[in-house]
């Protein structure tokens, strides 16, 4: 049997920090805003334009007058228009994928690089990791910020990397098989498809933690997660635009992903009106750093949508924490003028005996008259069922179709697109 780190188990990478009681917290967050904003005046052109009419902030809550930052800013001083540090002061930059062609890209300097390592150790060891362990680390090393993310975060906690990154399954089960690590990181539906191919064996691996994310799950399908693979499973969130991973992330006892405060001040904010919403009202999380050197963001819409607390967790961290995303303000589905978000039929699914927890939406129009179409897999799936499920829980008929097992695209590492938008074609 696998061995489990006790989920009452969350130590700390930096007490002192992490622990901070919040006036003290809260001091510093303002001295750093405020050289945040004087940086940006300084350093970024189109920052300092933008900025000319706000006086600088001289308490936290001053921070709602100021502009948000979109994604279409980076687009717009692509590629480096935004960096407030010349190019011989940098030590890596990374990218995201746009969705209209040109990637959006972000700079770091060799400071930068340790703060964004002791955020990433920070939930290594808060997610029951130790020194010593070794982590499988299937992120996708490259542009994208997951595999060197993790990677440096498990070095400066003291782990041993495995850096496989993405792909080729079959050589990832055999090095897990081989080198037996006591965690690994990838995104959830990797972490299923290495959970599906060991079969029954899965639970006899040597791993204990998952650092999973970078893209959306659920609790149920945590839970299967965690049953097949014999791990604890905890939630990792990050964006390239605000650092990569690290942003923020549950603890063993996964109540909440804690924000890394002391370095992301966090916002939740109504999808229309901007307005700042109270703690527990789910809205659009928005991220302003407080330390990044090269490439800092002020009020940065992340479009993901999440409520906050700033209740202490059970260890007594002070930092707020982010409840997991419910969905994204911009990759809601709009079906004959519903809104649907892909985790809403993801739960829905999850709650059905007999279907995988692999799917896909496919949405077509004819005339004006736009479908969904849920492809499941699971040969004794009772489709009837599982559309009438999905029709009280969204509101909006479906047809659903089941498929063979396989059938159904997979992760091979990266993210996975559960969704089949044929309208944008
Ligand atoms: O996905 C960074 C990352 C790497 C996070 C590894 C966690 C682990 P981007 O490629 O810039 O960065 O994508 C950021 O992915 O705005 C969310 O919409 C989504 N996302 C990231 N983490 C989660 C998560 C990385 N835990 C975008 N749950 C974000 C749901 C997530 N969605």
């Amino acid at each position: 049997m696998p061995q489990f780190y006790s989920r009452a188990m969350s130590e700390m990478f930096q007490p002192e920090i992490e622990s901070m009681p919040r006036p003290e917290l809260e001091a510093l967050q303002l001295e750093r805003l405020q050289s945040t904003v004087s940086r940006l005046r300084t350093n970024v052109p189109v920052m300092a334009e933008r900025l000319t009419n706000h006086a600088d902030p001289t308490s936290l809550s001053d921070l709602a007058s100021f502009p948000f930052l979109r994604k279409a800013d980076l687009r717009d001083n692509y590629p480096f228009g935004l960096f407030a540090e010349p190019r011989s002061n940098l030590a890596r930059v990374h990218a995201s994928s746009g969705t209209t062609g040109k990637p959006t890209v972000v700079g770091y300097t060799a400071d930068d690089l340790s703060i964004w390592s002791d955020c990433v150790a920070r939930n290594l060891i808060g997610a029951g990791c130790r020194p010593g362990d070794m982590l499988h680390n299937a992120y996708g090393y490259g542009l994208f910020t997951g595999g060197l993310g993790l990677h440096q975060g498990a070095e400066r906690a003291g782990m041993i990397v495995v850096p496989v990154s993405g792909g080729n399954t079959e050589r990832q089960l055999m090095l897990i098989d081989d080198f037996a690590p006591e965690a690994i990181c990838c995104t959830p539906s990797f972490a299923l498809t290495l959970a599906e191919r060991l079969g029954a064996s899965a639970r006899d691996s040597s791993l204990r933690v998952g650092v999973l994310g970078a893209e959306p799950w659920t609790d149920t399908m945590r839970d299967e997660i965690e049953e097949r693979l014999g791990i604890t499973a905890v939630n990792i969130y990050g964006l390239s635009e605000v650092i990569g991973p690290g942003v923020s992330c549950e603890t063993a006892h996964q109540d909440g992903l804690v924000i890394a405060e002391d370095h992301f001040l966090p916002e939740i904010v109504h999808p229309e009106t901007g307005d700042v919403l109270d703690d527990g009202e789910v809205g659009v999380l928005v991220l302003t750093s407080l330390t990044k050197q090269a490439f800092p963001v002020l009020r940065y819409w992340t479009g993901d949508l999440c409520s906050l607390t700033r209740e202490p967790d059970p260890d007594g961290r002070t930092h707020a924490r982010m409840s997991a995303l419910v969905g994204r303000s911009d990759d809601m589905l709009v079906i004959r003028g519903v809104n649907v978000y892909p985790s809403q039929v993801e739960h829905t699914l999850l709650g059905v005996e007999g279907v995988s927890p692999h799917f896909q939406l496919v949405v077509t129009r004819d005339g004006t008259l736009d479908s969904l179409q849920v492809r499941v897999e699971g040969s004794c799936v009772d489709t009837n069922e599982v559309e009438a499920k999905l029709v009280s829980s969204l509101g909006i008929s479906v047809t659903v179709v089941a498929e063979a097992d396989g059938a159904v695209p997979r992760s091979e590492g990266g993210k996975l697109n559960r969704v089949d938008d044929q309208r944008l074609l």
